[in-house]
Formats: C-alpha cells, structure tokens, sequence
C-alpha cells in the first residue's frame, strides 16, 4: 500500500504498527497542492490528486494542532505556522494565557479509485510552559497528552501507542482488514 507524504515521521510512525493488520506501507513522496479546508476536506482531496498521478490503491493523511484558548489554531495551518513562527512562537502566544487545553487531529483518507474513505484520530492534551524533549517531530516539544506530565517528544514510547495518527491508522487498519475478509 503506497502512503503518500512527504513527512518521513508520520511513516515511520504507523509502520510497524500496520504491519500488525497484515499492512505493508511503503512512502511515495509527491508535492500534492492542498486545499483549503478542513482536515478531511485536505486529505480526501490530496488522496484523489494523488490517486490520478500513481493510480494505484493509497493513504494520505492529514493533520494538526488545535489549541482550544486560540480558536482552534493553528489547526490546518500547523505546518505552515511551525516553519514559520517554531513552538517557541506558540508558547508565546500562550503567555499568560490559563486554559492550555489543546489536541491534535489526524485524518487518513484511503481510495483505490472506485471508494473514497475517512478515518479520525484525536488525542486531547495541553501545551506545556517550555519546550521539552527530543524526540518525534514538530509540535510534539509542547504538547502534554492527558495524563501524563511529559511532551510527546519525552516519550516517544507513549506516543506510538495513543497519538492521533495511530488512532486513525488503527481504525483504518481494521476497515481494511474486515474489508478485505469480506471481498470475494
Ligand atoms: P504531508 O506531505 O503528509 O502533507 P506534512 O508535514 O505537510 O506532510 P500536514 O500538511 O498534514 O503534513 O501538516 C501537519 C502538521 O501538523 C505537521 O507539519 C506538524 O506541524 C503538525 N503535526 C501533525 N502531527 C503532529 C505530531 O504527531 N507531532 C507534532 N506535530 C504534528
């Protein structure tokens, strides 16, 4: 199955983790043009114009941090605003701010060009005071999953069992394998 991403940690992260429903992924990197929109409407977009570039059965995903005291942002933005302004202009943006509830969001989009279909993963948690860690990739220096007191990027360990993105591959994982069970 060919996932198709230019972000090497986003494979990496679900990998292995799909192997275990019988997946095996292999990373396409294409510059797809994004719309506007919401994660789904991304991803079930760049899924289409990557399916008429490779026409081969695909997963795309897309994703973000969404910070509940900001509106929700950066949200679809995320990778912009992090190569723009870093984790450190978003703990900025926090200063003095008390409600540091935040989650991040992913949605894998699947196609083999007859069906088009969604999966959703949240996992909900807050943004720290400082950056903290050194492992995964982006915003996972400030973001504290609920209930526990570490980043993301402090425990990778803990990630790879209850991020956003393995919800959504797992959940993925599983329609594709009652899917397949079912197909004559
Ligand atoms: P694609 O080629 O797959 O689109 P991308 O990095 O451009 O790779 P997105 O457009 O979905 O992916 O942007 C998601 C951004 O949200 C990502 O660049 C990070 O800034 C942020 N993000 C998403 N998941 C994250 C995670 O697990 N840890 C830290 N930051 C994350």
């Amino acid at each position: 199955m060919k996932f198709v991403t230019t972000n090497i940690h986003k494979f990496e992260e679900v990998r292995t983790m799909l192997k275990e429903f019988g997946i095996n992924i292999e990373r396409v990197e294409l510059k797809i043009s994004e719309v506007r929109g919401t994660n789904e409407e991304i991803a079930m977009d760049a899924a289409l114009k990557a399916y008429s570039i490779i026409k081969e059965p695909l997963i795309v995903e897309d994703s973000g941090l969404f910070i509940n005291a900001l509106n929700g942002f950066p949200g679809e933005f995320s990778k912009w605003v992090y190569n723009k302004i870093k984790p450190e202009g978003i703990l900025k943006l926090m200063e003095g701010v008390k409600d540091r509830s935040a989650y991040f969001k992913a949605v894998v989009a699947y196609t083999d060009g007859k069906e088009i279909k969604t999966f959703t993963g949240i996992v909900e948690g807050s943004i720290s005071y400082e950056e903290k860690g050194n492992k995964g990739f982006a915003f996972d220096v400030i973001f504290v999953p609920e209930g526990y007191s570490k980043t993301f990027a402090e425990m990778p360990e803990v990630k790879a069992k209850i991020s956003h993105r393995v919800k959504a591959f797992k959940e993925f994982g599983k329609w594709f394998v009652k899917r397949q069970t079912y197909e004559f």
